[in-house]
């Protein structure tokens, strides 16, 4: 088989970053996925992913998503292609909510500009929003959407631009760190060495990852879309901003402005919290009791968001126990590098992601703050022979 500086196994989002930010480098990439480019089987499909950056889940991930908006805009030049979109978001719920509360620590911490939005002031500056009298606002401009399969095909694009071998529709079956350094990757169609691996399975990570040792949960997620009572001109993206909705229970729903035209509808879902799946068993149908759940919960919060059901589109989160991601070198396996577990808010991270990736493969070590992202604290179990998958 054929050589390499660095093979990359999962070209979606991260891994596609990753082959990218490699190729660039001057690195003899090859990369192995097991569908066809920007496909729709995994995590990164659905036309938008939000993005923001007084951010809720951590204070840590600011510097690396102010990082991230910098890469958006680089890579949007590079390619030519329209990826980022600024519509300001909302993140609402009760002050002390998780979403609210934690979004404005974010925003303290790194002094980003926000304003706090009583339900009076979100309900004259954004008429399709119906607050709760004890809900209130964070509002930042610096909030919107990105486009994942046109970000997907813009890092697949520029990397085979640079020279990657990218091989689609090609799994790798066993990948194995080699005792004196290097790694060995199989598929059917035969095998490959490379001196370093960076792995970014997706959903697929359970079986993958095998020996990885941190518990992850893939969660099968539902993207709804509507066609609103009125039409969808309060919607439009130059007048309604992306948002996170938590409510009295805990439960997050998020949404859209419409973005594709008139006839594509208004997207919103359930953030986190779906029924745990694998991506060979993942129910992708919709019943009409999730679709009448999801257009239950928008009536008394957008009520003219569930005008009429338009379509739905399945998707899955790999989520760890404490929501932060893995990204780090494989705790057993030096020359191998992991990212998985983005607990469905990673893609806004992707440029970044394969920055990261890319150093980590090349120099053991990176200048942005991973923490976070450590693997080790969070083993449950601890493998001794050699992982394959
Ligand atoms: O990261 O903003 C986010 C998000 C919303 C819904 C799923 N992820």
């Amino acid at each position: 088989g054929r050589s390499y500086d660095v093979a990359v196994l999962g070209l979606g989002a991260m891994g596609g970053a990753a082959a990218r930010h490699l190729a660039a480098r001057g690195r003899r990439v090859l990369g192995l996925e097991r569908f066809g480019p920007a496909h729709d089987q995994g995590s990164s499909h659905g036309g938008s992913r939000i993005i923001r950056q007084a951010y809720f889940e951590h204070p840590d991930y600011v510097p690396l998503l102010l990082r991230s908006y910098e890469l958006w805009e680089a890579l949007e030049r590079d390619s030519g292609a329209d990826l980022m979109t600024l519509t300001g978001a909302l993140m609402l719920g009760r002050p002390d909510s998780r979403t609210v509360a934690g979004s404005r620590e974010s925003a303290r911490r790194w002094g980003l500009p926000h304003e706090i939005l009583e339900p009076a002031d979100i309900r004259r500056r954004f008429p399709t929003f119906a607050p709760r009298p004890d809900e209130v606002a964070l509002y930042e401009a610096r909030g919107g959407f990105v486009r994942p399969e046109a970000a997907v095909a813009a890092h697949l694009d520029l990397a085979a631009r640079d020279g990657a071998d990218l091989r689609f529709g090609e799994p790798a079956r066993t990948w194995t760190a080699l005792p004196g350094g290097g790694v060995r990757v199989t598929t059917d169609a035969g095998a490959y060495t490379a001196d370093h691996l960076v792995v970014c399975p997706g959903a697929w990570a359970p079986e993958v990852l095998a020996g990885l040792g941190v518990p992850l949960t893939v969660e099968r997620q539902v993207q709804y879309w509507f066609h609103p009572r009125g039409g969808t001109a309060p919607f439009a993206a130059d007048r309604h901003p992306v948002y996170v909705w938590e409510d009295a229970r805990g439960v997050q729903i998020y949404g859209f402005p419409a973005y594709e035209g008139p006839q594509d509808g208004v997207k919103a879902a359930f953030f986190r919290k779906g029924a745990p799946c694998t991506p060979d068993t993942v129910e992708r149908s919709v019943a009409p009791e999730e679709v009448e759940a999801m257009a239950a919960h928008l009536r008394d919060r957008l009520p003219d968001l569930p005008g009429r059901f338009l379509r739905a589109a399945t998707c899955m989160y790999t989520t760890t126990p404490d929501e932060h991601f893995v990204i780090a070198a494989h705790p057993d396996h030096p020359q191998v590098t992991v990212a998985c577990g983005f607990s469905g808010h990673g893609f806004k991270f992707t440029p970044v992601v394969g920055e990261i990736l890319a150093d980590l493969a090349t120099t053991g070590t990176t200048a942005h703050p991973i923490g976070l992202f450590d693997p080790r604290p969070r083993r449950v179990r601890q493998t001794q022979h050699e992982v394959t998958t």
